[in-house]
């Protein structure tokens, strides 16, 4: 009976472990077009034996600032070659991507793609479609996973627009652009300004991005822009502001800047003295009105010690006079 009892706990102790090792779930099977996809949560999946022609549809739901990752294997057969492709999709059924591999008898190859959404919706719907594509293909194993990639410590992707920038103030941030692997090309941020001040922003991305910084006035005019020569370059892109009000920093990694994920540290400093504004309506602004004050006070007091002197001196000379003529008398 003991016997019977250990076998039967050790027996029930082993297939815990392997369902806690063996976490990959069976992919479901996936619809036959984009109408019918089956929705995909983040995680790890098997896929059945496919042959030529056979095509499978799934989606899966993305916030703007989520990195799209599939990460797995492609396997052959051990008695038959063949060619699988997984392709990306947008919610318009337009093609972003796609991975493919023509594979031996018993062949296997691993792949790794990823896509960068940008802001444009608040929740993006993705399609992911397998297809076996020559003769055969074995078993697709995978995993499935959203990463965030948001923005100066938001919950989301600053836009690539004035109207979806986020508000920074001075500090160090980091942030996420696509480069090719995605549709994150430009990164807007809101800063508020003051005439007189001198605001640099400087960014510095990885060692083989190739980036840009440009600076818009409320208008959406470009302020100033500046380019990396080289990449890795730090890009500081640095203007006296010529009036107080909210100014644009877009961060831009677009064509040619990076084959793949950028993260970057964008670094927002002021220098200088912020002088009155006069579409102000006279107010004296910002960390300028201490140092103004301060020097209106050095001033006056400038002038009381002046007036003070003089006042001595005419007091002494009035003694003094009074002093002589007593003395006449
Ligand atoms: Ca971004």
């Amino acid at each position: 009976m003991k016997k019977i009892l250990i076998i039967i706990f050790f027996g029930v102790l082993l297939v815990a472990v392997i369902g806690v090792v063996n976490a990959q779930e069976a992919l479901p099977t996936g619809g036959d077009s984009f109408e019918t996809a089956v929705k995909l949560e983040p995680g790890s999946y098997e896929g059945g034996v496919m042959k030529k022609g056979d095509s499978e549809y799934f989606y899966i739901n993305v916030k703007p600032g989520q990195d799209i990752k599939i990460e797995g294997t492609f396997k052959a057969l051990s008695d038959s070659m063949g060619e699988e492709y997984l392709t990306l999709y947008d919610e318009d059924r337009k093609k972003l991507t796609e991975i493919g591999a023509t594979l031996e008898k018993g062949q296997q190859e691993t792949f790794l793609f990823s896509w960068l959404p940008n802001t444009d919706k608040d929740l993006y719907k993705y399609y992911i479609k397998r297809e076996c594509t020559w003769v055969k293909i074995g078993a697709l194993s995978f995993e499935l996973s959203l990463t965030d990639r948001y923005d100066a410590g938001s919950q989301t992707d600053a836009g690539d627009t004035a109207e979806k920038a986020i508000n920074v103030e001075s500090g160090e941030y980091k942030g996420y652009l696509s480069g090719k692997a995605g549709a994150d090309t430009k990164d807007f941020y809101k800063v508020a300004v003051k005439k007189g001040k001198t605001l640099i922003v400087k960014v510095t991305p990885p060692s083989d991005a190739t980036m840009s910084v440009a600076v818009y006035d409320k208008d959406r005019r470009v302020l100033k822009d500046e380019y990396a020569s080289n990449p890795g370059a730090i890009v500081t892109n640095s203007l006296l502001i010529t009036k107080s009000e909210d100014v644009f920093a877009g961060v831009i990694c677009d064509r040619y800047c990076s084959e793949k994920l950028v993260a970057y540290t964008m670094n927002i400093t002021t220098e200088g003295v912020a002088v009155e504004d006069e579409d102000d309506g006279g107010a004296v602004i910002g960390t300028g009105e201490d140092t103004t004050k301060d020097e209106a006070e050095k001033k006056g007091s400038n002038w009381g010690l002046i007036i003070g002197i003089i006042a001595l001196i005419i007091i002494v000379a009035i003694i003094a006079y009074f002093l002589l003529r007593k003395k006449k008398q």
